[in-house]
């Protein structure tokens, strides 16, 4: 059976959320990332809007790159409580819609729609009126795709933002592929690119008429699905919603340290963001995990399960500390900490209603 998979990703995420706060942003070039210190920090870029983007300004670019792309962009740390509470409300948006439901990213997440709309022209309308009621709750713009696999979906989202719909018919879709760059394939990176240039592919569609065969050859598994997704054949898979496995958070140290108070203010810091985020998907936690990388990139996580779920935020602090006592004096290039087991609070005020038997 032929399936419409819905592909919604939000335009400009992060700054779309900064700008919906803080109106005098609109129109002017906006960037988003760790440590901005107004364009002389260390961090790189997590998104920039699409005014800062004329100036060729992008996600994963130093942040001292993108203030010599624009000396007058403004720079803004990372607020992530802001935007998961937008991406909350957009995801409890969606899941009105089906309950075949998944989330990839905070601003991105598939739909199988094949029961809410017979056709391709209900599928329209079905992804218009998400499109308004985001909008209407949040005053965020994203673009859709709908297609009958996730990867071709996906491609579509991408195909016409901001503010984009593009809908590509199974039928349509090797003439939808045809003229895009290889890059656009899910999982095609700079490497494989440059290895399809050498055989003279550019494009999906040279990919597409590309010997099976070789491609199976030179690349093994992975060149039989280049093959296959290159001639429109993907995965329709989306999985019945399930919850949020854990919530993470990372610090790289501008310089590695030995110094445990730094440790220790990042571990707070990072606790914080954490138990935010905790609050807004309702969750109760068992596992604390800390990661720590070195100067010389060794990396080691330590973990602690609690007996009870818990929900505080000195819970998780005073955990990663103690675990991170064995790291202290070690030169420290970043800390990450992570929450685990997690469980719905399902409407309960308080620990003590959802689990008696603490304190
Ligand atoms: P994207 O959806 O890739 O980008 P975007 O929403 O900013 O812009 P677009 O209109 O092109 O979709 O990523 C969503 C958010 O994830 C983005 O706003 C910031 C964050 N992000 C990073 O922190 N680092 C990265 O390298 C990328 C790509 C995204
Ligand atoms: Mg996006």
């Amino acid at each position: 059976m032929q399936r419409i998979i819905l592909h919604l990703d939000m335009d400009a995420f992060f700054t779309s959320c900064e700008e919906k706060v803080n109106p005098s942003l609109k129109g002017k070039p906006v960037v988003v990332g760790a440590d901005p210190k107004n364009g002389m920090g260390r961090g790189v870029v997590s998104t920039a809007n699409y005014e800062a983007r004329r100036y060729g300004i992008k996600s994963a670019m130093p942040i001292s790159r993108a203030y010599r792309l624009n000396l007058d962009a403004i720079f803004l740390p990372v607020n992530f409580s802001l935007y998961n509470e937008f991406s909350a409300t957009i995801m409890r948006i969606l899941k009105e819609y089906s309950n075949k439901f998944q989330q990839i990213s905070v601003d991105e997440a598939y739909l199988d729609i094949t029961e809410k709309a017979n056709d391709f022209e209900e599928a329209k309308k079905l992804a218009l009126k998400i499109k308004y009621e985001i909008m209407d709750k949040t005053g965020l713009t994203c673009s859709i795709g709908v297609a009958s696999n996730k990867l071709i979906a996906k491609i579509a989202s991408d195909h016409n933002k901001p503010d984009g719909l593009t809908m590509v018919r199974q039928e349509d879709n090797r003439a939808f592929l045809e003229n895009l760059n290889a890059r656009k394939l899910y999982g095609v990176g700079p490497k494989t690119e440059f290895k399809l240039r050498a055989l003279g592919i550019k494009t999906i569609g040279q990919l597409a008429a590309f010997s099976k065969e070789k491609l199976i050859d030179l690349f093994g598994v992975y060149g039989l699905y280049l093959h296959l997704s290159a001639n429109g054949f993907g995965d329709d898979f989306v999985a019945e919603e399930y919850g949020r496995l854990s919530i993470g958070r990372e610090i790289t140290f501008e310089e590695n340290s030995d110094d445990y108070r730094k440790l220790n203010d990042a571990t707070e810091e990072i606790a914080g963001e954490i138990f935010d985020e905790l609050q807004q998907e309702e969750c109760l936690y068992r596992t604390i995990s800390i990661k720590i990388r070195l100067y010389d990139f060794k990396t080691f996580t330590r973990a602690r399960t609690l007996k009870h779920l818990c929900n505080d935020k000195d819970t998780i602090i005073n955990s990663a500390k103690e675990l991170c006592r064995e790291f202290y004096g070690d030169k420290i290039r970043l800390i990450g900490i992570r929450v685990s087991n997690l469980e719905e609070f399902k409407g309960q005020k308080t620990i003590e209603e959802f689990c008696p038997t603490f304190s």
